[in-house]
């Protein structure tokens, strides 16, 4: 794999489009950031309209190109696996790459790269058995079958938080079914999209199938959303970008899958194990600096347990480990980009404004060895209100909201109360309220004594402002195919071409 951490640093990269690195038709590159020190350390090719046209253009071409539209599913299958030995091969480095590009921590991307080869398997095996049904229609003489075939060209739009993940959860299931794609990275994490260009080609696929083109959301993003030749948009960020996405795609009747943002609940009854239930809470709002969609920012706690569960968070947020996300002992680093420290700071700021107590954190860490990173305390608010601005909004850092609550329906109420969907989370050792919270929250995910736990196998995506649209096992084969009907006609009849045959 050429591109590395050494080779790309202080250098610029350029799209992959039918199989070829391409400079941008604007001449233009845009700065990369290394979140741990602030400074730009490469430069990526800034793509427009004309760069996405190029690669919508050789992803249609791929489509209908023997060499990928007439292989067999189990051919395709090999592909994959072949990918995903070269991706297992790789781990190490697209993790490090990831980890300058985001500033997560080393260990995090690394395991992400670790646990992407399986996925890959695992829609790889499935490329050969996605099975269509014979339907039994209302007419003796008639056959009809289904089949499911490809979409066609699907535009992956992904975000900063994990790249190559997010990336994979759409690139696998449509490998498997026979579409092509035209990835648009986020302009601040190009790099590890590009990476997998180079181990898509030296796996075998041929030209065009996998194309990327790198850029910024409101050119090249705009434009891939807009471009009729592209069937279905992926895609993968916030809320309102979301909208934009959902409507350009709907302008050419392209279909959507949005995977937006949340503000998680994540509740805690008297009942559960403190440690682990507490542990659970730092997993879902300190993980990965609380940059990721399923947050859990809102933790209500039953009100006999509030103290001592609020007096262990505390506990443990003093000792995590803040630093170099490359440090193998660091458990939070910096937030990727400078927007994302600001928008942190003013929210912690609005909690104060708004009446809710900090119990820990609050500022920036004051150590001189991390200044010039976008680094941020884990933050944990008290006494705070739903109606609150810190527990409305999506903050994506290391801020914690808890509310106190007294009954079930008061809980069920607060929880439900949000515009987001995506996941929540509950800790109880009694099985009948624990399945009583899953049916009545509204959730994509509901974990039950676990948290952040995620699988390729599962279905995963939000309700309401999370989104709409699975990903994940066999879903994703729906999501990212079409179904077509075939009706035969054995009678050896004529019939009246005047009337439909209904009967
Ligand atoms: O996301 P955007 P941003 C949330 C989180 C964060 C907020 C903003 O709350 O604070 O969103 O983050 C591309 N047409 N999440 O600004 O804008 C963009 O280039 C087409 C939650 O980074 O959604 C990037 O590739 N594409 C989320 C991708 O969209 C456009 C993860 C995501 O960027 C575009 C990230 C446009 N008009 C942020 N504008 C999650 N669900 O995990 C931007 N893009």
């Amino acid at each position: 794999m050429k591109t590395t951490v050494e080779n790309i640093a202080g250098k610029r990269t350029e799209h992959y489009i039918g199989g070829e690195w391409v400079a941008p038709h604007s001449a233009r590159y845009l700065d990369s950031y290394d979140p741990a020190t602030g400074k730009v350390w490469y430069q990526a090719a800034d793509g427009d309209e004309k760069d996405i046209d190029a690669a919508v253009k050789a992803a249609q071409a791929a489509l209908v190109d023997p060499a990928w539209r007439r292989i067999t599913q189990t051919e395709r299958g090999v592909l994959m696996r072949r990918l995903a030995e070269l991706i297992a091969k790789n781990a190490e480095q697209i993790g490090r790459l990831e980890t300058r590009d985001n500033g997560k921590l080393l260990k995090e991307m690394r395991a992400q790269a670790q646990a992407m080869p399986d996925s890959y398997q695992y829609f790889a095996g499935m490329a050969d058995k996605i099975e269509g049904s014979v339907v039994p229609v209302n007419k003796l003489d008639i056959l009809n079958f289904t089949t499911r075939e490809p979409i066609g060209v699907v535009g992956i739009i992904v975000p900063w938080n994990s790249p190559l993940m997010l990336l994979t959860s759409t690139l696998a299931p449509s490998l498997a079914i026979g579409n092509t794609v035209v990835v648009k990275p986020s302009e601040h994490t190009s790099a590890s999209a590009l990476a997998l260009a180079e181990l898509i080609e030296e796996a075998g696929f041929p030209a065009g199938v996998y194309n990327v083109v790198t850029g910024y959301g409101h050119t090249a993003g705009d434009a891939l959303t807009k471009h009729r030749g592209v069937a279905k948009i992926a895609f993968t960020g916030g809320t309102v970008t979301g909208r934009k996405v959902a409507m350009n795609a709907a302008s050419h009747l392209a279909q959507s899958t949005l995977e937006l943002g949340g503000k998680s609940p994540h509740v805690v009854f008297a009942d559960a194990d403190p440690d682990r239930a507490a542990t659970g809470v730092v997993s879902g709002i300190f993980a990965a600096a609380g940059q990721t969609c399923i947050a859990g920012s809102r933790c209500f706690v039953h009100e006999d347990i509030h103290d001592e569960i609020v007096d262990r968070l505390i506990d443990r947020a003093k000792k995590i480990t803040i630093g170099d996300p490359e440090a193998e002992e660091t458990e939070l680093g910096p937030l990727a980009l400078k927007a994302q420290l600001e928008k942190v700071a003013q929210y912690v700021g609005f909690g104060s404004a708004d009446g809710a107590a900090i119990a820990f954190g609050g500022n920036p860490p004051p150590r001189p060895d991390l200044a010039g990173g976008w680094y941020f305390e884990p933050t944990i608010f008290t006494d705070v209100k739903n109606d609150m601005r810190i527990a409305r909004d999506e903050i994506f850092g290391p801020v914690l909201a808890i509310m106190k609550f007294r009954s079930e329906d008061e809980l069920m109420h607060l929880a439900n109360d949000t515009d987001y969907g995506l996941a929540a989370g509950i800790w109880t050792k009694d099985i009948d309220r624990a399945l009583r919270f899953a049916r009545e929250v509204d959730a994509g995910t509901v974990w039950i004594n676990t948290y952040r736990s995620a699988s390729y196998m599962s279905p995963s995506g939000g309700f309401k402002n999370s989104g709409y649209g699975k990903l994940g096992g066999f879903e994703a084969i729906r999501t990212l195919s079409r179904l077509k009907s075939v009706v035969v006609d054995y009678s050896g009849k004529t019939h009246d071409p005047f009337v439909m045959r209904l009967k």
